[in-house]
């Protein structure tokens, strides 16, 4: 018994459905007894945040790598509680995180991968991350995409493509999962997949991303 949490991350397009998802996946593991809760990226509530809400929200003009730059502080802003929780055996399930934030920024083609992924660097590393892999037909049927900047089909297809560049450079670390079915078919797959991965992290050390 005791040890560590497990960091847990959903990725996917927007609409794809992760934020439904991470709520349910906390609950379960809160109802077999098991300490855990959600965070998510980009985290609105801080003054780094704040300039991201504004940019997302297209009222702010960013060059393309300061707005980078400001996702990843975003995170690493967060760093010493995520390390501390998951220390105290918190399993943290998180949406989105440096996958996401090099995925949108490559998506525009001003900046490389490699580049992209500096940043984040040294934060700590996911024990697995869960790829809700949607098609744009059904994220449309969700609803559509909101009015916010990235928002857009083409958009969307080129964040898809740097998703999975990322994927097949780190293939052991992602697991996908067709978020074409049901809501409830995709609860049950992310459900089995993260009660296995919060088993076998309670010993092993915290990682470190991309180093
Ligand atoms: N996004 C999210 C980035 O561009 N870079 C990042 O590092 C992160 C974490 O923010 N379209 C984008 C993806 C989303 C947008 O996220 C807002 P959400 O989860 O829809 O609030
Ligand atoms: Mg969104």
């Amino acid at each position: 018994m005791g040890g560590r949490g497990a960091l847990i991350v959903l990725e996917g397009l927007d609409r794809s459905g992760k934020s439904t998802q991470v709520i349910r996946l906390v609950e379960k593991l809160v109802s077999m007894g098991k300490k855990a809760s959600k965070m998510n990226f980009p985290d609105r509530t801080t003054t780094v945040g704040g300039l991201i809400n504004e940019y997302l929200q297209s009222g702010k003009d960013l060059d393309d790598a300061v707005i980078h730059l400001l996702f990843s502080a975003n995170r690493w802003e967060a760093t010493r509680s995520i390390r501390d929780r998951l220390s105290s055996g918190e399993t943290l399930i998180v949406d989105r995180y440096a996958y996401s934030g090099v995925a949108f920024s490559a998506a525009k083609g001003t900046l490389d991968i490699e580049w992209c992924k500096g940043p984040d660097r040294g934060l700590p590393a996911p024990d697995c991350v869960i790829y809700l892999d949607v098609s744009s037909d059904v994220a449309k049927q969700r609803g559509g995409y909101g009015e916010e900047r990235y928002e857009k089909e083409e958009f969307q297809k080129k964040v898809r493509t740097c998703f999975e560049a990322l994927m097949s450079q780190e293939p052991a670390m992602w697991r996908r999962v067709d978020a074409n079915k049901t809501m409830d078919e995709v609860t049950e797959e992310i459900e089995g997949i993260a009660t296995k991965i919060v088993d076998q992290v309670t010993d092993k050390p915290i990682g470190s991303l991309w180093t």
